[in-house]
């Protein structure tokens, strides 16, 4: 969903959040300006918010150069970070609530685990890890859901210098296998079964069946969730409860080197598989936390809420790593925003008296289209800021989280940032800088952003400009690599426009200075905030046996964002029929999962192609998105009669 170019409203932050606030406006001018003339004397500085075991003397040490691209932070530096985020903290705030889960069941009791509490849980984490074989710098998949086990084995892993790969529990048991295998991962921590929306999903089996497709080798750690019944391999299945009442609850941090993997997290590109993202220790932990103070204006004794999945980034940055480095109050909510019914967010937050509420713009929408009342039914007083993620947001929603939910009191933090960078790269901060509907505003501290002419790729200067998003210079989240394939980390981001790191979206600055982000330019579509390679969904489809050729793009959708497309051209002997859609549908759930499923399928006896065989997907773009009048330039096509069939044959929107 793009954003009006049209949108001219502006709500300066209010006298009494600018003076109490972290970063006032001034404070922001000022550090920012010394954040990118001298990055390594600002993040020498910054860098010292964690603790370091031997601290580093050298600060960055980066090249965006192609063929030589090479990122480091902190280099010398040795830390741990599940230590970070939870011993040093025992001292001052053993007592105090680090993690609330709120599970899906609103009648199930919440729990409060405190940071005392989490220190015991993550060392006898780390101690079965460890009998089960894991090592320093092995790789652990976490697919479990979201409950508290699923932050203890994150960090878990980081005690004992294992590197987590977590995969989205909506994910198939295919997507999983192939997660397993591209990281060679020795232990798949799992939950029996995962209760989301008052259905339940079969992770264990579905780990089963991805297993099938593994090395022998791989063990399987089982967390009991529901206690439902699951099929039990001896010797490759452990029960983590069982293991727990034994292990010990004291685990040494290993010290680790800010530069050593701290997990993997696959994301979409435009072309081929997912990749794996690599974020390093050092310089992730300085950024995830920094932001998350900044960004949410938190203090201490605030209660912080994300409502993302830890199968995500913002997850992990911002429900584990963020939040706990600075010794917050982190809930963790197992449910869907309308489950039992639509105000289920706004009664978490009343219940738990949150205070920074961060979620996407898919859900507020959502939750717009059933009525104010859910809202006004819940006393959100607690509230002081909130925030989004994941897409960009539309006006109307944006100006009903702003009026309906903040009640004209709370700012929204509107922020862009991506798996690869680790955390926010540009956001309004909420004592600093006025916010508009739609846009991201300012860039973080250390972030230089530049705007790009696509086809030059010429720097545009000044104001009121338009054009492709790059950053100029390193920030300590930055990823470092591919898991397994450097040339690919380099070729996907620095090698269109050299010197840059290029993020893939556009963007807009407007005569304020002020950045919009306007959408992908490549072939990743964002639905409900997830964000998905077309290139996946199409390679999903003609691994069916009826289809012949596919192409698939993005499209608008009140809710979602944007919804799938395919054009599905099928073999000679399949017949096209709504119980073959059908068919189609579930067939892409099972390779990648439900997050895949196609929205509309139209049968296309031929794709526009050009003469050379590349599918023209601009074309196919503006059929599914009902602009015939836009086709552009159709003079290279090989068979123009296949367009007229197409625009013909369109699926009406659901
Ligand atoms: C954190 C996360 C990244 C892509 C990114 C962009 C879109 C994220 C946005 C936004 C507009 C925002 N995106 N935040 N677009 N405004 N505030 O979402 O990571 O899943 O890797 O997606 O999401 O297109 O390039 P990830």
């Amino acid at each position: 969903m793009s954003t009006e170019a049209t949108e001219t409203r502006s709500y300066p932050p209010s006298a009494d959040l600018a003076a109490s606030a972290h970063i006032d406006a001034a404070r922001y001018d000022a550090m920012y300006a010394a954040s990118v003339s001298d990055p390594d004397a600002f993040w020498g500085e910054h860098g010292k918010r964690i603790d370091w075991i031997k601290p580093y003397t050298k600060v960055s040490n980066a090249s965006f150069q192609p063929g030589n691209v090479d990122i480091k932070w902190f280099e010398d530096g040795t830390l741990n970070v599940s230590a970070n985020c939870i011993d040093r903290h025992l001292e001052t705030r053993g007592d105090q609530t680090a993690i609330i889960f709120e599970p899906d069941d609103p009648n199930e009791a919440a729990q409060h685990i405190t940071y005392t509490q989490l220190h015991g849980a993550v060392c006898r984490m780390a101690n079965i890890l460890e009998e089960l074989g894991v090592r320093k710098g092995d790789r652990v998949v976490i697919y479990l859901p979201m409950i508290p086990e699923a932050a203890y084995a994150m960090l878990a892993c980081a005690r004992i210098g294992a590197i987590h790969s977590i995969v989205f529990a909506g994910f198939s048991s295919d997507a999983l296998g192939a997660r397993v295998n591209g990281s060679d991962a020795k232990v798949v921590i799992t939950a029996d079964t995962a209760p989301r929306g008052g259905r339940k999903t079969a992770l264990k089996s579905n780990v089963d069946a991805a297993l099938l497709h593994c090395k022998d080798s791989v063990k399987c750690l089982v967390v009991k969730r529901t206690g439902d019944q699951t099929t039990w391999i001896d010797g490759r299945d452990f029960d983590y409860n069982e293991m727990a009442l034994e292990a010990s609850d004291y685990c040494k941090p290993a010290e680790m080197n800010a530069e050593d993997p701290l997990f993997i997290l696959y994301t979409s590109g435009s072309t081929g598989q997912p990749k794996g993202v690599v974020h390093c220790s050092g310089g992730y932990l300085v950024y995830a936390s920094m932001t998350h103070q900044y960004t949410f204006d938190y203090h201490e004794g605030d209660v912080f809420w994300c409502t993302a999945d830890v199968g995500w980034v913002t997850g992990h940055s911002y429900i584990v790593y963020g939040p706990l480095a600075n010794g917050a109050t982190t809930v963790m909510f197992e449910g869907v925003p309308t489950y039992p019914d639509a105000s289920r967010f706004w009664q978490v937050c009343e219940k738990h008296k949150v205070n920074q509420f961060y979620t996407a713009p898919t859900a507020l929408r959502a939750l717009m289209g059933q009525g104010d009342s859910f809202v006004e039914s819940c006393d959100l007083s607690s509230l002081r800021i909130l925030g989004t993620v994941g897409e960009p947001i539309n006006p109307e929603a944006w100006n009903w989280y702003n009026d309906v939910v903040g009640g004209g009191r709370c700012p929204i933090v509107d922020t862009w940032w991506q798996t690869e960078t680790g955390g926010h790269m540009m956001t309004p901060l909420p004592g600093a800088h006025a916010t508009k509907p739609g846009s991201a505003m300012k860039p973080f501290f250390g972030v230089h952003p530049v705007v790009l002419d696509p086809q030059s790729g010429e720097v545009i200067e000044g104001n009121d400009v338009e054009g492709v998003l790059c950053i100029d210079q390193s920030w300590p989240a930055q990823m470092r690599t591919v898991w397994g394939d450097h040339e690919r980390f380099e070729k996907t981001y620095f090698s269109d426009y050299k010197g840059y790191y290029f993020a893939g979206d556009g963007c807009r600055r407007d005569a304020d200075g002020d950045y919009w982000i306007t959408g992908r330019v490549d072939d990743v579509i964002n639905v409900s905030g997830h964000r998905m390679g077309t290139a996946e969904v199409e390679s999903a489809l003609v691994a069916h046996a009826s289809v012949a050729e596919a192409a698939v793009v993005g499209y608008p959708h009140d809710i979602k964002g944007q919804g799938i497309y395919c054009y599905v051209t099928l073999m000679n002997n399949a017949e096209p029929s709504d119980e073959l859609r059908k068919e189609l549908r579930t067939w892409v759930r099972t390779e990648i999962g439900p997050i895949a499923s196609p929205d509309l399928i139209q049968w296309a006896p031929g794709l526009p192609k050009t003469r050379s065989g590349k599918i023209m997907r601009r074309i196919l773009r503006k059929i599914a998105e009902n602009d015939y009048g836009a086709l552009g330039d159709t003079s290279t096509l090989a068979e123009p009669a296949v367009v007229d069939d197409l625009i013909e044959n369109r699926m009406n929107k659901v």
